[in-house]
């Protein structure tokens, strides 16, 4: 009997490393938000601590973020960082937020408009995944604080769109091999 006790044991520790082999431990990847809002122009339009930025002199007053998306020529300082990020199946997706404002990092059928027309390149129309803003919930659960971040696991393999649906220049595209 306890010879059997014995070779249970050691056929039931043989088998713990093989399950654990089976699966490849996760990968990382590593995605950034950044943004230069200007906090005195944001805050004073948007609220107190709307945009907490280390600007140091970079920073985009909000009047001029919207002059520029309504020229079709979007500020490049609002931007996901890298454009495209390949990876294999498995693979946990951070992103950061080192902006000084909220992002949503939102995966999308095609890339478009956001949820604020104004912030829209000219005649672009919102996307299905972003419409209704923060108090559509599906949305609001793919936001980002400042220095804060958001996994994403479980991407099949194929071509997935991200995009944020308040900055909609704000793109990022993830092969998934
Ligand atoms: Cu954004």
């Amino acid at each position: 009997m306890r010879t059997l006790t014995i070779f249970v044991a050691a056929l039931t520790l043989s088998f713990v490393p093989a399950a654990l082999e089976q699966e490849n431990p996760p990968s990382l990847a590593q995605v950034v938000a950044l943004d230069e809002c200007d906090p005195v122009t944001f805050n004073a339009a948007l609220g107190p601590d709307f945009c907490r930025n280390v600007a140091l002199g970079a920073a985009t007053k909000l009047s001029d973020l919207f002059a520029k998306a309504a020229a079709g020529t979007p500020d490049p300082g609002w931007d996901f960082e890298p454009d495209t990020v390949n990876i294999k199946k498995g693979t946990t997706l951070t992103v950061f937020d080192q902006g000084g404002e909220p992002h949503t990092f939102t995966e999308v059928a095609q890339f478009g408009g956001g949820f604020l027309p104004v912030l829209n390149a000219p005649g672009e129309e919102t996307v299905p995944e972003c419409a209704g803003g923060f108090s559509n919930v599906a949305v609001a659960k793919t936001r980002i604080l400042q220095g804060s971040q958001r996994q994403i696991t479980g991407l099949s393999k194929g071509e997935h769109l991200f995009e944020c649906c308040i900055h909609p220049w704000m793109r990022v595209k993830v092969e998934v091999k």
